[in-house]
């Protein structure tokens, strides 16, 4: 029997325990029509998935009823937004979005009084908010928030379940749409899966990998990746009152969780749908590349990874279709971009720009982004990028070693060389940055920092230099013109549009000293709000230019869902792309990466249908391009031209 027919008769089977006809009357008529549509490719994925599991029909039944539950107690007004979505799938493609991730007990003190903060974030022009993990999770080091006790408690610090979704409420009242993280790869050592494992329940042992010595695990680890080698070598951790190793890739009480055992999938997939009827519209599907273990690979993002995926992304179609997913994968670009599909994930962080970017300001040069972003920014057209600089995490230098050679570079040696620019290894950097788990068996490390400590406001402040500090301000604005114009949702981490300095702060705090990408995650303070009002300071100057490339962004479809088109310039230090648009036009953005002027030839912006005269977005310049031979930039100067 094909796999069709099975479906189909595997379904019909469950419909029939369902009671269809009360259904019917009950208003769950969209959620049969929904089931009827993707449940075939449900069983698809699962059943390959799933192989070797002898009662598959049965783990089928158990989803559809976890799913049909999960529907009935979704409220009305998302049930709505359901529909809506679904009326406009391409949602998140819009101009309008600009996005922000944040703590909410950094950005105001818990859940209610973020709800005060609304203004401030709309104001902004702030449509699409990332709160970070707010659920329930161990005291003191809790990976911020990462390791989670509880998927449907909030941390009792931060409020209740109940402020959650009024919070919720409010926010897309406001027009901002909650991104919430979707932490599935492990759970903390907390939660109660975890603890009765460790009590040696059968059942829930299952849901973890627990070993009884050292011969799986070694056997493992000879194709592993260590993720956080300074908490500890290896990716196992020793339970002593157990005599057992438990599988944990990042924190040891973090622990992995077991996806070949299809319980975990259905436990999961039932804790995500209560998420989203919290009112989650983006789920951030957290460390996502590690789901799926097989010995003698690196365990990361492994075919049947995509697959489960995949399948959670079909419940959501089934249960909850307005929500969709961001893949936080900071692999190998080939890697990254195997999760964005509309059936996996329709959105994706982009670490590649993200990297490049940082690569262009330390060597001033664009060619490794000019070579690698040709080739690899291009997606599928119903998906889209997330931009963004800086985020609550470290930089770690994934670019492809190819590209790298392609220009001539060594991508080993030139990685050293990043991480040293940016942790103050190297003399005449701008940058100042902390290093972050140091590797000694490889030599490497991924960099801390705020945005505007890296890009040099924290040194050209401490020097008072009047001209350094212009400079940083150039390189800082530079970065957001890229990020909020080269098409996809631009993410701004909380405070760098105050352009706040690291915060050395964890360091005196015995539960975060030992993990610097705390230096990255200062609290927003009233003096940090006062500094970017306060006329003619740096953070002003960022502040103000930094709204008026909002507003200009959601006043124009050419930011939103035309495409892009990377051009090369024959010039070392400038990057150039053009947004392309149906009916708004043309952009072109102009980027100059080097801390002299450099000029730009005409015939590359030809081309781009600007005509003889343009218009510079942000700054109002009428362009004669017709008598000019070449266009000139200043330090750190970009341009967004369209047509006069
Ligand atoms: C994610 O990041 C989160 O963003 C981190 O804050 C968490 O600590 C971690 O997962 C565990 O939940 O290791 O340094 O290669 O880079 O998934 C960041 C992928 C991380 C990892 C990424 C992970």
């Amino acid at each position: 029997m094909n796999t069709r027919t099975e479906s189909q008769r595997c379904l019909q089977r469950i419909e029939k325990t369902l009671d269809t006809e009360t259904l019917l009357g009950a208003g769950s008529a969209s959620f049969l029509l929904r089931l009827g549509q993707h449940f075939p490719r449900l069983y698809d994925l699962l059943s390959t998935v799933y192989q070797d599991v002898d009662d598959f029909d049965l783990v089928m039944e158990n989803l559809v009823r976890i799913l049909l539950d999960c529907y009935q107690e979704r409220p009305d007004r998302l049930k709505k937004k359901d529909e809506q979505r679904l009326g406009d799938p391409q949602w998140f493609k819009s101009e309008n979005l600009v996005g922000m991730a944040c703590y909410v007990d950094l950005i105001a003190n818990d859940l209610q009084s973020l709800k005060s903060r609304i203004p401030y974030l709309s104001e902004l022009g702030i449509s699409y908010l990332h709160l970070m993990p707010l659920y329930k999770a161990p005291e003191g080091d809790s990976d911020g928030g990462y390791a989670v006790s509880d998927y449907r408690t909030v941390n009792p610090s931060l409020g209740t379940m109940d402020d959650l979704r009024e919070l919720s409420e409010a926010l897309s009242e406001a027009g901002i749409s909650l991104v919430l993280d979707f932490v599935f790869n492990h759970t903390s050592d907390e939660h109660e899966w975890a603890r009765a494992a460790r009590a040696g329940d059968p059942e829930f042992s299952k849901y973890y990998y627990l070993f009884d010595d050292r011969s799986m695990p070694d056997a493992y680890e000879r194709t592993l990746r260590e993720i956080f080698p300074q908490v500890r070598r290896g990716s196992f951790t020793y339970l002593e009152d157990r005599d057992q190793w438990v599988w944990t890739t990042f924190n040891s009480f973090q622990w992995d969780l077991n996806y070949s055992n299809p319980s975990v999938f259905c436990a999961i997939a039932s804790e995500m749908l209560y998420l989203a009827n919290a009112g989650a519209e983006v789920l951030r599907l957290d460390a996502l590349a590690f789901i799926w273990k097989e010995l003698g690979t690196t365990c990361e993002n492994r075919p049947n990874a995509h697959k489960l995926i995949q399948a959670f992304n079909c419940c959501l179609q089934i249960a909850a279709p307005a929500v969709v997913f961001k893949s936080e994968a900071i692999v190998h670009p080939d890697d990254v971009v195997k999760y964005i599909e509309p059936e996996e994930c329709q959105l994706s962080y982009n670490p590649l720009l993200m990297a490049l970017i940082w690569n262009s300001l330390a060597t001033r040069k664009t060619r490794l982004l000019n070579q690698s972003l040709s080739h690899r920014f291009a997606i599928h057209p119903d998906c889209s990028w997330v931009n963004y600089a800086r985020c609550h995490d470290d930089i770690g230098w994934t670019f492809d070693d190819g590209d790298a050679a392609a220009i001539g570079l060594d991508g080993y040696d030139h990685r050293l060389f990043l991480n040293r620019y940016y942790t103050g290894g190297f003399e005449g950097s701008f940058a100042v940055g902390l290093g972050f788990q140091f590797n000694p068996e490889n030599g490497d490390r991924r960099v801390c920092g705020s945005l505007a400590s890296l890009a040099g406001l924290e040194e050209a402040l401490g020097t008072g230099d009047k001209s350094l500090v212009d400079m940083s301000v150039a390189r800082i604005l530079l970065i957001h013109s890229i990020i909020l114009s080269i098409g996809g949702i631009p993410l701004l981490y909380a405070g760098d549009e105050l352009a706040m300095l690291n915060d050395y702060s964890f360091q005196e705090d015995e539960t975060k000293k030992h993990d610097a990408r705390w230096v990255n995650r200062p609290r927003i303070t009233e003096e940090a709000l006062a500094e970017a009002a306060r006329p003619g300071t740096p953070q002003n100057r960022i502040n103000v230019a930094l709204r008026q490339m909002i507003s200009l962004r959601k006043a124009n479809v050419v930011f939103g869902s035309g495409k892009t088109r990377i051009l090369p310039t024959g010039n070392d230090h400038l990057f150039v792309y053009q947004r392309v648009h149906p009916e708004a036009g043309n952009l072109a953005v102009v980027c100059n990466f080097s801390d002299h002027p450099q000029m730009l030839d005409k015939g590359i912006l030809q081309p781009m249908g600007l005509g003889d005269r343009a218009i510079e977005q942000v700054s109002g310049e009428h362009l004669d391009l017709h008598s000019i031979e070449s266009l000139k930039l200043e330090p750190f100067q970009f341009q967004w031209l369209m047509a006069d």
